[in-house]
């Protein structure tokens, strides 16, 4: 065998070549995902240049070196696209040219992702094969851009126009035996791909198989009777399954180009849509919010170096919706779980709401019979704390109340191997207070999770005074094998997301007692973007947790705040949200809320008693009142040191409480309607409403200064 590594460009190699009995096998080598950062496209041209001039070479296979195929486009790069500055998007255009052209039969040879940028490349191959775990996608739309490198342009020749439109608005990829269905890929290889993809790469070379050049395909309507009927239901699908987000449509009208225009003109439709998408406030706020939520596991002091417990086994205490939902979690990622309750009749519930959720996932489609079967297994109902000994971490998730967990943490200090992490799943309450009771507080540690548990991303790890680093690096670890995204805060009341829920919550309270209505208020909240309007959060999320909550934390307690004045009557009138059929709205068996003349009353009665005046609000006011009073608070939780930056903070919005992403998280957003503005407004709500909108000292400095939220994070270089 013939070796020669050839490195190109002056950034080390990171692209490849070496060539094996009459193929040359050129091979991406940029870590961790292989993107095409500068120097990537060039190389890959460069070595394409050498195989197709060297005559020993009859073929060429083109793979990833390392985890993956090329994961795309270099983010970095689009990120600075995206605020002006830069060189720009790398010029795909000539090297794929340049590949389909290659006098020898290019195989695109994927494994670990083939994704935006990457999926582009590997289409423009004249066969592409795959193993059998390769994933292949589109992902653009999730960062607020199009395919940018023909990717809607050949799609659509190779899978159709309703695959190009799947994944191009989902931005979901597809697996291996998917896209070889499509038509994506030709072939699955079982062993060791560079070698079966070499032997492919020989065969084709050695039958003379044609080089099937994608551009020459025709663009095909596979479902509908025609293209304009395909095209009308893929952007009714846009609208509804992405909502507010401009590029989604924008693939959908460069999919169209592909269908009524010559392959060139069509990429070039498609580089002008790309353009407007990339130079697009959501692009910005998506690419933030990709690297907000790569950003949120660098925590100082914690390193490659700490070291990370390994989690084997997990107990759970409670298996009511949390802690099954938690369950669940652990089970869907492999973990055994020993789950308890203090009553059969709990434990049982408990259990059979498991089942039934699992029963759901089997109708969606989303587990296979046995893959649920698997995991119920990993789940073992009891009623005493046997085995706990072997546990490596406890999970409690046991009634909001202190003395009560407290009693839990004292008795698992007792059952548990001194090295056992102990963490509590309290939304609101004290670590410290609970780790008091323990024997080794450095193992305690808060994990909050959001329900449902199985479902939801966020996970709020709360750091006590006396965590250690290395728990907080086995936290951070268990959430990433868990797929959910580990945000680390710092113990105080309700922690971070919680706590600036509450001037959110209670603004939208008083809105109403003010003059405008629970559906007014939400509809304006949900055109904002929020994934559900906060009477409606209050109405899922229970009235009476939020009461018991505020009772807890004693909220009002200093003379003179305003309190709401109708939330503790319906909780009085049991009127506890989706639960009991009735809350702010009423509840039929859809589950769809309606409004309640009779809450308006109530509302209505509640103020004139207290002699509030009426008016009439704008949906901007509604908008302004709600999610200042959050974004405010937000900036003096970061001062405090609450969370490490201000991104963290969009993470757990984005995941955890519904906040649109293309909007870039609440901290993101302020940035964008401006430091000054928001500070302007929350002094004016000050003089006109009180005390409660007193503005943060960090919110003041950074609008004096001219500063961003973004800025402040830079500064913090963590
Ligand atoms: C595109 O291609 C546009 C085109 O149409 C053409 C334009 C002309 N660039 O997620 P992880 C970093 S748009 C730069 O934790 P995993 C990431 O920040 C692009 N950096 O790993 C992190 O860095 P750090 C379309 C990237 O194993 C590290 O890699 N492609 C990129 O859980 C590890 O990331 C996408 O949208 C990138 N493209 O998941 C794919 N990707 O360690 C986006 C990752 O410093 N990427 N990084 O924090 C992903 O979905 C996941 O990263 C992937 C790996 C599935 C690949």
């Amino acid at each position: 065998m013939n070796v020669a590594d050839n490195s190109v460009e002056g950034r080390g190699e990171l692209v490849l070549i070496r060539f094996e009995d009459g193929v040359a096998v050129i091979e991406v080598n940029n870590p961790p995902v292989n993107a095409l950062s500068e120097g990537v496209p060039e190389g890959i041209a460069r070595a394409i240049g050498t195989a197709d001039t060297d005559a020993s070479v009859r073929a060429i296979v083109l793979m990833g070196a390392g985890k993956t195929f090329v994961a795309g486009a270099d983010i970095k790069q689009l990120e600075e696209m995206a605020w002006g500055r830069g060189a720009g998007a790398p010029n795909m255009h000539d090297l794929l040219k340049r590949i389909e052209d290659c006098s020898k039969p290019v195989i695109m040879a994927i494994h670990g992702t083939a994704l935006g940028g990457g999926m582009e490349l590997a289409m423009a191959g004249h066969y592409r094969v795959a193993v059998k775990h390769a994933q292949l996608g589109q992902p653009e739309v999730n960062l607020g851009i199009i395919p940018g490198a023909e990717g809607t342009q050949r799609l659509p020749r190779l899978a159709g126009v309703e695959k190009a439109i799947e994944m191009c608005v989902s931005g979901k990829a597809v697996k291996a035996d998917d896209a070889l269905a499509a038509g994506i890929i030709d072939a699955i290889v079982q062993g060791d791909l560079r070698s079966e993809a070499a032997a492919f790469a020989r065969r084709v070379a050695a039958d003379g198989l044609p080089h099937r050049r994608t551009r020459e395909l025709t663009v095909h309507v596979k479902a509908h009777g025609t293209l304009q009927e395909a095209l009308a239901t893929g952007r009714e699908l846009a609208r509804k399954a992405k909502r507010n987000l401009i590029a989604p449509l924008k693939a959908i009208d460069a999919i169209e180009a592909a269908a009524s225009l010559p392959f060139e003109e069509g990429c070039a439709r498609e580089r002008q849509l790309f353009q407007e998408c990339v130079e697009s406030q959501q692009c910005r706020a998506l690419i933030h919010a990709f690297f907000a939520e790569r950003g949120v596991a660098k925590i100082s002091g914690i390193g490659k170096e700490t070291a990370v417990a390994p989690i084997e086994r997990i107990a759970i205490v409670g298996a009511g919706t949390m802690g099954g939902g938690i369950a669940m979690t652990c089970a869907n990622a492999g973990i055994p779980v020993l789950l308890k309750e203090s009553r059969q009749d709990a434990l049982d519930a408990g259990m059979a709401a498991i089942r039934r959720n699992y029963d759901a996932s089997v109708k969606r489609g989303r587990f296979t019979p046995d893959a649920v079967a698997e995991r119920v297994a990993r789940i073992h109902p009891q009623l005493d704390y046997a085995g706990f000994e072997t546990a490596d971490l406890v999970i409690e998730a046991v009634f909001e109340n202190m003395e009560t967990k407290k009693q839990v943490f004292s008795e698992l200090t007792a059952r548990t191997k001194a090295d056992c992490i102990l963490a509590s799943n309290t939304s609101t309450l004290d670590i410290d207070e609970i780790a008091s009771v323990t024997r080794h507080p450095e193992n305690v540690v808060g994990l909050h999770f959001f329900s449902p548990a199985n479902v939801m991303r966020l996970l709020e790890i709360v750091r006590g005074r006396a965590t250690k680093k290395e728990t907080l690096a086995t936290a951070l670890a268990l959430a990433k094998r868990l797929s959910k995204v580990g945000v680390v805060v710092k113990n105080g009341p309700a922690f971070v997301g919680n706590r600036m829920m509450f001037p959110y919550m209670y603004e939208a309270q008083f809105l109403v007692e003010e003059g405008a209505t629970p559906q007014q208020v939400d509809r304006a909240l949900a055109q904002f973007g929020m994934a559900m309007g906060i009477f409606e959060v209050d109405d899922m999320a229970g009235i009476d947790v939020a009461w018991r909550v505020r009772r807890e934390l004693g909220h009002f307690s200093e003379p003179g705040s305003r309190k709401p004045l109708v939330a503790d009557k319906l909780c009085e009138m049991g009127r506890y949200g989706q639960k009991t059929g009735k809350g702010w709205y009423l509840y039929g068996e859809d589950r769809k809320p309606a409004p309640d003349p009779e809450v308006l009353r109530l509302i209505r009665e509640s103020a004139r008693a207290a002699g509030i005046a009426q008016r009439e609000f704008t949906d901007e006011e509604i908008v302004e009142r709600s999610l200042y009073g959050l974004i405010n608070e937000g900036a003096r939780i970061l001062e405090e040191g609450g969370a490490q930056r201000a991104a963290d903070i969009d993470v757990i919005y984005i995941n955890g409480y519904g906040f649109p992403a293309w909007r870039g998280g609440p901290m993101f957003y302020a940035d964008t309607v401006g430091l000054r503005r928001i500070y302007d407004r929350v002094c004016q709500f000050e003089r006109e409403l009180g005390q409660r909108w007193k503005p943060a000292p960090l919110l003041q400095r950074l609008a004096t200064e001219g500063k961003s939220f973004r800025e402040y994070d830079a500064e913090q270089n963590i």
